[in-house]
């Protein structure tokens, strides 16, 4: 496997485990939120992925503009934000499998003094989904329910 493929590989297990820890949920209770000011667990799921976009398109076109596609307006539920996880993963899978040149450096407005080569910052983008998977890890715990175990 090139290491395209192996990022790949591990970006869509890590994918998987969090849609399984989302399905986790009972759909009426995908608006709780711990405490006022912090996200709804539909607020996490929705963030890894508009984060995602965010991040591969500035990484392949240079463009930061936040483009706001993927929003709660527009997948206001469980049912409609699991559709949104399959079509957006779907459609990132090929942003990734486009990247010619891993070894290229981008400057990204998250460290705008570090040039960072591409496949650094998908391992980035792999880390920022963890880092709210374990968000909705707890939200699960607090509503008493045991999430999926850790694999990778
Ligand atoms: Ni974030």
């Amino acid at each position: 496997m090139s290491v395209k493929e192996e990022l790949l590989a591990s970006w869509k297990r890590s994918r998987q485990l969090t849609k399984e820890v989302a399905e986790a949920m009972p759909a009426e209770k995908w608006d709780f939120r711990p405490t006022d000011d912090v996200m709804s667990f539909r607020e996490q799921v929705l963030h890894i992925l508009a984060g995602e976009q965010w991040f591969l398109r500035g990484m392949q076109e240079g463009e930061w503009e936040f483009r706001p596609e993927i929003t709660l307006e527009r997948y206001p539920d469980m049912a409609s934000t699991l559709e949104a996880v399959t079509y957006w993963t779907d459609r990132h899978a090929e942003l990734i499998s486009s990247i010619e040149d891993l070894d290229a450096k981008v400057t990204t407005p998250l460290k705008p003094d570090v040039p960072l080569p591409k496949r650094i910052l998908l391992q980035g983008a792999i880390t920022h989904e963890v880092h709210h998977r374990g968000q909705l890890i707890v939200y699960l715990r607090l509503n008493g329910i045991q999430p999926p175990a850790f694999r990778f």
